[in-house]
């Protein structure tokens, strides 16, 4: 028995399916998860002493790669002067007031410790603020657990959502409308049957959970223009995005594409965190003066803002701010995604990749299907059998890829060039 399989195996006595995240039990790909024991740069180390190129990047938030020593630095001190007060610190003003300078639509934020805290105060904020109830998601996003938020389509527009985890009580999901995304005819038919009653429409701008789909431009444009029209609020959901497609999140790229488009609430986490938790949510004074101390929405949090949490993050976001950084990120993740289309292309294979900044995503496509999947159920039906046995094939090849297909990837600023070649050999040799 190898040693990660002894781990795991250890780990199943302990710990509910050995894991302390789903996505990590490997269940999508079978086999066994590596456990790891250290990472520097690009690379992972598992516990047999292999090392992977990282593409994973802890789902995010490693855009500096791992062990970058300015992150390294903040943290060490910061853990000196003390790990946790439950007061106020200068750090979180300083984290605000960075975030607030690259996402110009936000004027307040608060901070949390997870993606998923952000994404169910955020909600709640919505709910408070316009004193409705409604909300609106779309299949194939994920916002986190929140019990309102693990829901899947209803059948049909004029039944409201199911639960998609057992606990969760259907009346806690009954105001949750689930739509396909990209989906211009059912975002049109439930504003006319519900937009009065519609509090927010939660939106993940790139979906980075069913892999990489973009929201078309003019699906985006028309969300905008109906949650406007029925005073709904919309929320950016930019836990994955945020600081990682562009300095300023998807949110700088379609304000770059609609003239005057602006969302009402954002979600953050991941990046801003610099693998450490922590994780916001934020938009325009008049929404967050709702929120306790000051207004009737309560939220709060032990640990939000922790003082080692906000030096990463704030380390982590100086490092990104450099001018260039963006730039050549985006080129290192386009040459990955440009030479994985080239080796499935010698190779005869069906594929679609995309990219944006520092996140890709690709597709096997089964014949007869083009082009990159713009919803849920078209990325569910590419070709997961191959996609399981590329994971597996370019694991042994030493590149760890996420494993599972509606899953997105990640390039850190430490891939080198020689990093991204050594990965499409593997490809070209994975695909064969
Ligand atoms: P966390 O609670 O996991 O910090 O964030 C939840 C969340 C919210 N919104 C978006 C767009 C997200 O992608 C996430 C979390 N992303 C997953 C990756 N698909 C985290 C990995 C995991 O669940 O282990």
């Amino acid at each position: 028995m190898s040693r990660n399989e002894q781990l795991f195996e250890r780990a199943q006595q302990v710990i509910p399916g050995g894991v302390n995240s789903p996505v990590r039990a490997f269940r999508a790909v079978g086999g066994t998860p590596r456990f790891i024991t250290r990472a520097e740069g690009a690379f992972l180390w598992d516990a047999e002493g292999r090392r992977y190129i990282d593409y994973i990047g802890s789902w995010g938030p490693m855009i500096l790669g791992h062990g970058h020593p300015a992150v390294l630095e903040a943290v060490r001190k910061a853990a000196a002067d003390g790990l946790s007060f439950g007061a106020p610190t200068e750090r979180e003003i300083e984290l605000a007031e960075a975030i607030i300078a690259l996402v110009p639509a936000v004027e307040q934020v608060r901070l949390v410790s997870s993606g998923t805290e952000a994404g169910m105060s955020a909600l709640r904020l919505a709910r408070g603020a316009t004193g409705r109830s409604r909300i609106v998601k779309f299949e194939g996003c994920y916002h986190g657990h929140a019990d309102a938020l693990l829901v899947k389509a209803g059948s049909g527009l004029a039944t409201f959502g199911h639960p998609t985890s057992a606990g969760v009580p259907p009346e806690v999901v009954q105001h949750t409308l689930v739509l396909e995304y990209n989906n211009l005819a059912q975002l049109e038919e439930a504003f006319s049957t519900h937009g009065r009653e519609i509090a927010c429409v939660m939106i993940e701008p790139i979906a980075g959970n069913m892999n990489f789909v973009r929201a078309a431009v003019p699906f985006m444009k028309r969300l905008r223009e109906l949650c406007t029209a029925h005073g709904a609020l919309l929320v950016f959901d930019e836990v994955m995005t945020g600081f990682r497609v562009a300095l300023g999140g998807a949110h700088s790229l379609y304000a770059g594409l609609i003239p005057g488009f602006r969302a009402d609430l954002f979600v953050f986490g991941k990046v801003i965190g610099g693998g450490m938790p922590l994780a916001a949510f934020g938009g325009p004074r008049d929404v967050m003066k709702h929120l306790a101390p000051l207004g009737p929405v309560y939220q709060a949090g032990t640990l939000s803002g922790n003082p080692v949490a906000t030096a990463s993050g704030l380390a982590t976001l100086h490092e990104i701010r450099r001018p260039g950084y963006f730039e050549a990120l985006a080129a290192r993740t386009k040459a990955l995604v440009e030479g994985l289309q080239g080796a499935a292309r010698d190779a005869g294979v069906p594929f679609a990749a995309d990219c944006e900044g520092g996140m890709f995503g690709f597709f096997f496509n089964r014949p007869g299907a083009e082009g990159l999947p713009q919803n849920y159920a078209a990325v569910m039906a590419t070709d997961k059998e191959r996609f399981n046995r590329f994971f597996h094939a370019m694991l042994e090849r030493g590149v760890y890829l996420a494993p599972a297909l509606y899953e997105a990837g990640f390039v850190s600023s430490a891939h080198s060039a020689e990093d991204i070649a050594a990965t499409v050999s593997a490809a070209a040799q994975s695909l064969r």
